[in-house]
Formats: C-alpha cells, structure tokens, sequence
C-alpha cells in the first residue's frame, strides 16, 4: 500500500486498518497469478480464492440478527481489491451485492441456506434487476412473477446481469401487482439450476467480465423463495443499492489511487528535456489535481460508509454522493495518468491502459451519475427521501 495514512482518519477502527493490511498483502501475492484469459474461470477462480481464504465473509454477514453488514470493510476490500485488479473487485463486489438482499432482507431460513455457501465462495451470486426498457427506470420493470398454487412464476427477460451466466444464486425482481410502478415488485431468490432461467446472450464489454442477458420462462419458485413480503422489492433493491453505490465510489478510488502510482513512478523515471518528468511544473500541476480528487473522493466515501455504519436509517444521499464523485474523479485521474504516460498509456496491457477501460462502467452501472444527481437533489427538496 503506497499511501495507508488514509486509514488514520477517525473513520476508521483497528479492524479496519488490521484488514487493509491483511488483505493488501494477500493480494500481492495472490492476485498475479490469476489467468484471465477465460473470463469466467478466472471469475469462479477468484471468488473461490477469496472464499477459500476468508475475505468474503464482510459481503454476506446476518447469521444472526445482531451482525450488520460493516461498510467501512465492504469499502476498503473493493479499493485493495480494486487497486490490484478489477477482476478480483468485480468478484468480491457482486458476491455483496448478490447476497445484499438476503442479508439485509431475508428470513433466518434463507440466511442460513445461503449466505455461508455464498461467504465460503461455494455460491456465485447475481442481482438481477436491470430490463431493457427499465436500467434507470426501475419502477417500470415489466418482468412478471404470478401467483401460481402456493409458489410464482416468473416471465420476462433481465439484461446487463453481472455474473449472468455463471451464478449458482440470482435475485430476481419482478413484477408482481400489488400496485402500479414501485410499489408492485418483490424480490425473488432463483437458483442457478432451475430450468426456467437461460443466457439469452453473452454481452462482451471494454473490461471483460461475466455478463449476460437473461430469459426466464415459465421459471418456477416457492413461496420461501419471496425475500420480505410481496411489493417490498422496489424498496429492497433501493435500500441495498444504498450499500453497494458506497462501496463503487471505493472501486473508482482504487483504479484512481493505482493511476496515481503509476504516474508517480513514470513522473519519477521518465527522463525529459534532461530532468524527470516530475520537475515539470505542468505534470507537478497534474499530480496535485489527481491527489485532491483522490482524497475528496475517499472523504466522501468513508463519509457515507462511516454514517451507515453507525446506524443512520438511510444513506441515499450520502452514497449517491460518494458515487457520483468518486467515480467521476477517478476517470479525471486515469484520463490524466493516461496522458503523462504519453503512447504508453495507450498500449494494450499497459496498467493505465486497462484502468483505462475499467473505469467507465462504474458511471453507469449500479446508477449511473445522472440518475445519482436526481437522487441528490430530490434528497435535499424533499428530507424524508434523504
Ligand atoms: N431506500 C428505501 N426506500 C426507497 C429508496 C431507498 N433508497 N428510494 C426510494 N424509496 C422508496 C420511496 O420512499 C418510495 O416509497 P413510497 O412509495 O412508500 O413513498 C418508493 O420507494 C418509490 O420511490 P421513488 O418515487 O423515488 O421512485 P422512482 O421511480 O422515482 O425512482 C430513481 C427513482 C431514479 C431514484 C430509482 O429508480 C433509481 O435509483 N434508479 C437507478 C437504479 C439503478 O441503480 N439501476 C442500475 C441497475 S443495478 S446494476
């Protein structure tokens, strides 16, 4: 870890500092050797790894009603994991957010079916809400579950589902009618294994992970598989994405804070004009700018993974926040560092090359930065929706 003093700041408690330090120092040693060349091996490989080892216990606590999912720590592992390889934060990442519903949500029957194999790296996990016509635009999701005996049905299609393909375990929102719009859907667990789900599709994207568009037909469920009561899954998918849009803002600070020794080196070792690059005012000038949105995003960030942490009841604002600009600083700092590596920065392979394209899902996905901009201003007009 090139700069941990970050980890003094009073966010923080020892636990907090003793797993950056552990986990830093297990993926240097773990994470080169990892094979990335079939996407979703190396994505079963790295959440086996990370399992087998202990690191995802923090995604999938709630065993018991006392354990809470601790922020703080989802954070700091996906800007550890982040700063390494975005594979490996991409793995860790989903495994939280996939198992987010049960754990914040789920009965004790569902923890305890679920959340031991998902921690263990025994379960990969999905969260599946996004539709073709509904990514933003959640309320309108038009996939449908229907009461059938005393289980649902499900019918519809999901696309841009992050392990699609892969998981043993989705979460599944579909329309279920108790109202119009966002009062009408529930959230549903669906194994891998049931024959009513197929990959409609496999979509590639700029940094390859598992990704798939999902069909699902006539897909059969019980009645336990319902996670909270029938209508509650708008609100679910809400209050878990208030979670996970923190720990995006962590991922960004990750790629930034490697752009960012990546460009100290280069500024150091690059001789121009018969000095190091470095002593050019104009680079000094870059890497200050690359330093204050490095550390104005990890404020924000630990900001709102501190307030959930100490029991806030919601945090939308504070994780829209945190998303918003981590996100976009850490795409200012790589475009930089891109730039001051000059043809380097360009070269397949190359770290800033790959930070590169690793970046720009994370203004999109789990809501991209307008919808974040909605969210912060409707917060501020109206308080109950902070
Ligand atoms: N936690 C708990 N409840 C929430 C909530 C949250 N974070 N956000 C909204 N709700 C509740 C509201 O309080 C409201 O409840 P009532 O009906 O009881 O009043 C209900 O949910 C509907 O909320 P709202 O009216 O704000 O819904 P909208 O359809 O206007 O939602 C946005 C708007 C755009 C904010 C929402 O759809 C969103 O966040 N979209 C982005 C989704 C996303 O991240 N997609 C990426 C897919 S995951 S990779």
């Amino acid at each position: 870890m090139r700069d941990p003093s970050f980890l003094d700041w009073p966010f923080f408690e020892p636990r907090h500092r003793a797993f950056a330090e552990k986990l830093d120092a297990w993926a240097d040693v773990h994470l080169k050797a990892v094979d990335h060349h079939d996407v979703d091996a190396a994505c079963r490989a790295l959440v086996a790894m990370l399992g087998r080892d202990g690191f995802l216990q923090p995604t999938a606590p709630g065993d018991s009603d006392a354990e809470r999912i601790d922020v703080r720590t989802l954070a700091i592992a996906r800007e550890t994991l982040a700063r390494n390889s975005g594979l490996a934060d991409f793995a860790f990442a989903m495994q939280g957010l996939g198992a987010g519903p049960i754990s914040l949500f789920g009965t004790l029957a569902q923890r305890a079916a679920w959340l031991p194999k998902t921690r263990a790296g025994k379960a990969i996990a999905a969260f599946v809400l996004s539709e073709v016509a509904s990514g933003s635009d959640v309320a309108n999701i038009t996939t449908a579950a229907r009461k059938d005996g005393d289980g649902y049905v499900i019918d519809g299609e999901k696309t841009w589902i992050s392990n699609g393909g892969i998981a043993d375990l989705h979460i599944v929102f579909a329309r279920t009618g108790e109202a119009p719009g966002a009062r009408g859907l529930s959230a549903f667990i669906v194994e891998g294994s049931n024959p009513g789900l197929s990959v409609a599709e496999r979509i590639e994207v700029i940094a390859p992970h598992p990704l798939a568009r999902l069909a699902f037909k006539n897909c059969r469920v019980s009645a336990d598989a319902l996670i909270g009561e029938p209508g509650d899954g708008f609100k679910i998918a809400m209050a878990t994405l208030d979670v996970f849009r923190t720990t995006v803002g962590a991922a960004a600070l990750g790629f930034a804070r490697r752009a960012l020794d990546e460009t100290l080196n280069r500024a150091a070792s690059r001789q121009l004009f018969g000095a190091p690059l470095g002593e050019l005012q104009m680079v000094q000038g870059h890497i200050a700018d690359m330093a204050l949105d490095i550390d104005a995003a990890a404020l924000l960030v630990y900001r709102a993974a501190w307030t959930k942490d100490k029991g806030a009841a919601r945090v939308t604002r504070e994780a829209a926040m945190a998303k918003l600009f981590a996100t976009e600083a850490a795409q200012r700092v790589i475009d930089t560092a891109v730039q001051i590596h000059g043809g380097d920065g360009v070269r397949s392979g190359h770290p800033v090359e790959t930070l590169y394209r690793e970046i720009r899902a994370l203004r999109i996905y789990e809501g991209a930065s307008d919808v974040q901009k909605v969210v912060i201003a409707r917060s501020l007009s109206s308080p109950g929706a902070r």
